[in-house]
């Protein structure tokens, strides 16, 4: 029978390290956030997740595995993506009768991240993209990468701006059914020819305190939070959305750093206090303060997410100063122990 044959989809989905962060819900059933956001996605041959989405009448339930071990697909974040998808590929089952009824189909994905998980370089924006977006194509569904962030924001908030290459912001929006709340193409990749990323890593471990966790602790005790979402993050929205237009390295570079700090500062003023950074995070930020020193002017900037590890972006004409300092100081990343990794934002997905 036709409908017991297994039908495949993979796809690859990239991290993006945000430079104005989102931190904070509204509502955290949507992962609708308090403030919008922007980041960088870096290029797929770096940190990126596998995913492969198959269906089969031969399957008993949908299963999910991550790096070979079964995860937990019951989860709301997960059935939500689930049933949006299901929804979509339904109203093109409904307009034909021959196609497919892919949908009443149990589902298996297999994901596979070439990054260590959970340790603070968004695998779960990697991870729910790929999800979303391997599905869709499974489905065959005509759904711009708009819809699809929209979908795969209710699996992880910060994975509506994987669903995008290059500069990617993430409206905030303001319907109570988050249906203006997705992600945008600031500018393609290739805009910033000369747009490099270094990935430091300071600790693959999995993180004490979750995102989700922690954003839900700072909402409910820090007042720093408040005046960011409210007064801080939307004159940097416009700002750095006009140092990327004109590709202005020293107003990205202020706005980067000023943002990763004031996020660490929000952390630090939630009860209880949460720490992402550590030692080595901190002698990163001595390490890049010293390079700009130097050089006279702001040639690197770091970013810290919910982690100790560092993304420090800086320009190719730069290479030597920066990417060199930090490799003759921490040496070339192997195997995602301690060291540093240099990627070209440029080539894009
Ligand atoms: C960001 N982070 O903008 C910020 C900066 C971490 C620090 O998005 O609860 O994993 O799944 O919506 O997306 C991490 O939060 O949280 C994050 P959920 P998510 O990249």
């Amino acid at each position: 029978m036709a409908d017991q044959e297994v039908q495949r989809a993979s796809t690859y989905a990239p991290v993006n390290i945000a430079v104005i962060k989102y931190w904070g819900k509204r509502d955290t059933k949507l992962n609708l956030p308090t403030n919008s956001s922007l980041s960088v996605t870096l290029s797929q041959d770096d940190l990126r997740t596998h995913t492969t989405a198959t269906c089969s009448s031969s399957y008993k339930s949908d299963t999910l595995t991550l790096n070979g071990s079964d995860q937990d697909i019951a989860g709301a974040r997960t059935q939500a993506c689930l049933r949006e998808l299901r929804a979509l590929r339904k109203e093109i089952e409904a307009k034909d009768s021959h196609v497919p009824k892919l949908s009443e189909m149990a589902l298996k994905i297999v994901s596979e991240n070439n990054f260590p998980t959970a340790a603070g370089l968004a695998s779960s924006a990697a991870g729910f993209a790929a999800l979303v977006r391997a599905i869709a194509n499974l489905y065959q569904l005509p759904a711009t990468p708009t819809v699809l962030s929209r979908i795969a924001r209710q699996g992880s908030g910060s994975a509506c701006r994987s669903l995008f290459g290059g500069y990617v912001g993430w409206n905030q929006g303001e319907l109570d059914d988050g249906s203006d709340s997705v992600a945008y193409e600031v500018a393609p990749a290739s805009h910033w020819p000369g747009m490099r990323a270094l990935i430091l890593v300071a600790s693959a471990e999995k993180k004490d305190v979750s995102s989700t966790a922690g954003m839900q602790q700072t909402v409910a005790s820090s007042a720093l939070f408040q005046h960011r979402a409210e007064n801080v993050v939307p004159k940097r929205m416009e700002a750095m959305e006009a140092a990327i237009k004109d590709r202005n390295f020293e107003a990205f570079a202020a706005l980067t750093t000023k943002d990763s700090n004031n996020f660490h500062a929000t952390c630090l003023d939630t009860d209880p206090p949460i720490f992402y950074m550590n030692d080595t995070s901190r002698a990163a930020v001595r390490m890049c303060e010293t390079i700009n020193q130097v050089a006279g002017r702001q040639i690197c900037a770091y970013t810290f997410d919910a982690g100790p590890n560092a993304v420090v972006y800086y320009l190719a004409e730069d290479e030597g100063r920066v990417a060199g300092a930090f490799k003759s100081m921490l040496g070339d990343l192997t195997g995602w122990t301690e060291g540093v990794k240099a990627t070209d934002v440029s080539a894009g997905m």
